[in-house]
């Protein structure tokens, strides 16, 4: 008896830890229902920051398998914090540990380089496998380079020397939320989905919007994973669904309710809300207190639409950075403060706003309202994430913007709304079966430029799909030919979102990663979007990706690769033979006229 009741204590005492069994493991996770704690802080001193950082992972008893990054403490997906002019140094140590032999039949075998220097691993020698990773520094304009921010030629492999990111932020780097996660084609939709990713602040939001000084600011990092019951009924408390449908990757297919089981269970700061019944995380805020909260959707395949609820109803949710950029950073005009009732957060996209929290006695909830995919989509249900709980001893938060801030001066270029574009191009995402006499075989997935074959992305090629001049701006028209959403996403820039299924949006912020609307099947036209491409920054000189940020459609070739050539290129005699050998084989571009 004695013994039983002792067991009960430990049962009460450890119910927000991690087992114990998993501690011990790589990556440990809070369990269900948990307070939502922030991850560590690694502030940059002196102008670097340094830091070491293992991607690991575990295998779980389910089946399913985390991953993680630690750095030499042990704290797991720890936030970098840098100001900008900022110099970052990583040291990546590649500890992943071999689940499944069988895929290894499809790695990606690159063709061998006899390069042996420092950057070996930034060569095309490479395997990139499932247990090969890299960093993607999402959001940032730093270079596309070997050692910066290239995902093309750089794979880690395990047992390799720890490979060294070394970066400057850029002293124009607009300052907000910007993440890293593994960029391996092939390969990333299973480590992000299993926890690879975390946070990256460039410092500094409230010299740029005032609106925030003196604020406390939460970070939220909400991710997707595989179900953790999966054959369980929905709550008796949902409407009853009239369908279900299983996709091809065994994913819970759109039924278009807006209910009914999810394609994945999300997360939010690694506390898991699982399906049916959804036990919320818990934040504590003082009453009435009004924070920054900065929210990245880190998921692999799940699209959020983010409200906080009090009694019911939708809270005002006053937004001052998009994708890392505060809004009317020109000061162009419009609300500095964006206020809104909801906001769709594509994955990869991040939102920072302002909140006010509950008062005293009330609680509130922040929720996932459904996101409708198309017919051709995974299920992205209503769901609840995190309950806030307002109380005066509610612990301050960890960090507080500068009550006083120096204000930042406005950028030098001009508003992205006013420069001409010097050409329009067109790219359409679509999809087909491998075999279109076989319902059943596997879908490719293409992202291809109007005019050109539409192809699953090769990693080998050395041939961009579009060659584009630093210095310049250009107008992207992107359609979706296929049945389910997409989420638009280019490498070392923003854009600005001009139309929206043919609608003129005068939107006063960036963007890095949009979404692009299904084709139902019944329009005269496939939706699309327009965006301004900026390729103004010398620093998007080089060759990098754009691609859908639903990883499994990235990892079953929905990317393509541009090539930004520096601005003086008519001049150069190097790159004149650069150009006889690559760019007359390059794809031919549109004109302004279309
Ligand atoms: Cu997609």
């Amino acid at each position: 008896m004695l013994i039983a009741i002792g067991s009960l204590l430990l049962a009460a005492s450890t119910s927000a830890l991690p087992s114990a069994s998993a501690a011990q493991e790589a990556c440990p996770r809070p369990q269900p229902g948990s307070t939502v704690e922030e991850p560590a802080d690694l502030r940059s001193t002196n102008g670097v920051l340094e830091v070491t950082l293992t991607a690991r992972n575990s295998r779980q008893s389910d089946g399913t398998t985390r991953y993680c990054y630690t750095d030499a403490e042990g704290r797991e997906s720890p936030n970098l914090r840098v100001s900008p002019g900022d110099e970052v140094i990583i040291h990546l140590k590649n500890a992943l540990t071999d689940q499944e032999p069988a895929d290894h039949a499809a790695a990606h075998m690159h063709h061998q380089s006899n390069d042996a220097d420092t950057k070996r691993l930034c060569t095309s020698t490479l395997v990139m496998s499932p247990v090969s990773t890299n960093l993607h520094f999402h959001g940032l304009t730093i270079p596309p380079t070997c050692h910066e921010d290239d995902v093309m030629k750089t794979s880690l492999q395990p047992g390799d020397a720890p490979f060294e990111y070394r970066f400057r932020i850029p002293q124009d780097e607009p300052p907000g939320l910007y993440w890293y996660h593994p960029h391996i084609h092939g390969f990333s939709k299973e480590q992000v989905l299993g926890g690879a990713s975390a946070a990256l602040i460039v410092e500094g939001i409230e010299r740029a919007r005032k609106e925030v000084a003196g604020l406390a600011e939460r970070v939220f990092i909400i991710r997707d994973q595989d179900l953790m019951h999966p054959n369980a009924q929905p709550a008796a408390s949902e409407p009853v669904v009239p369908k279900f449908m299983v996709d091809k990757d065994g994913d819970s297919a759109n039924n278009g309710t807006g209910f009914g089981k999810p394609a994945k269970d999300l997360s939010i700061n690694y506390v898991p809300v699982p399906y049916p019944d959804y036990p919320p995380g818990v934040i504590h805020m003082r009453p009435g207190e009004k924070q920054l909260w900065r929210v990245l959707n880190a998921s692999a395949i799940t699209y959020l639409n983010l409200e906080v609820l009090f009694g019911g109803s939708p809270q005002p949710l006053g937004l001052v950075a998009m994708d890392g950029v505060p809004i009317d950073r020109n000061g162009i005009g419009g609300d500095p403060v964006n206020w809104q009732r909801h906001f769709g957060v594509p994955p990869g996209a991040r939102v920072e706003f302002i909140l006010q929290g509950p008062p005293q006695g009330e609680t509130g909830l922040l929720v996932t309202r459904s996101v409708d995919t198309g017919p051709g989509g995974e299920n992205d249900p209503n769901r609840t994430l995190a309950e806030i709980v307002a109380s005066p001893t509610a612990a301050e938060p960890r960090s507080t913007l500068q009550r006083i801030p120096q204000p930042l001066s406005p950028p030098r270029e001009t508003w992205l709304g006013e420069v001409e574009p010097v050409r329009v191009r067109h790219l359409y995402f679509s999809e087909k079966l491998a075999d279109p006499n076989a319902p059943q075989s596997a879908d490719e997935f293409y992202l291809t430029v109007d005019g050109q074959t539409p192809k699953m992305f090769d990693m080998n090629s050395e041939i961009p799909n579009i060659v584009a001049q630093q210095g310049t701006v250009e107008d992207w028209i992107i359609e979706n030919r296929s049945s389910e959403l997409h989420a638009f996403h280019i490498h070392q820039l923003h854009f600005l979102l001009l139309q929206y299924t043919g609608h003129d949006v005068r939107e006063n912020f960036l963007r890095d990663t949009v979404n692009v609307p299904y084709f139902n099947g019944h329009t005269l036209s496939y939706p699309s979007v327009r965006l301004r491409m900026d390729f103004r920054d010398p620093n998007t000189i080089g060759t990098f990706p754009y691609h859908c940020h639903l990883l499994e459609h990235e990892d079953k070739g929905m990317m393509g690769s541009i090539r930004v050539e520096p601005a003086e290129v008519n001049s150069s005699p190097t790159s004149q033979a650069a150009e006889s050998g690559r760019v007359k084989t390059a794809p031919q571009e549109k004109s302004l006229r279309r």
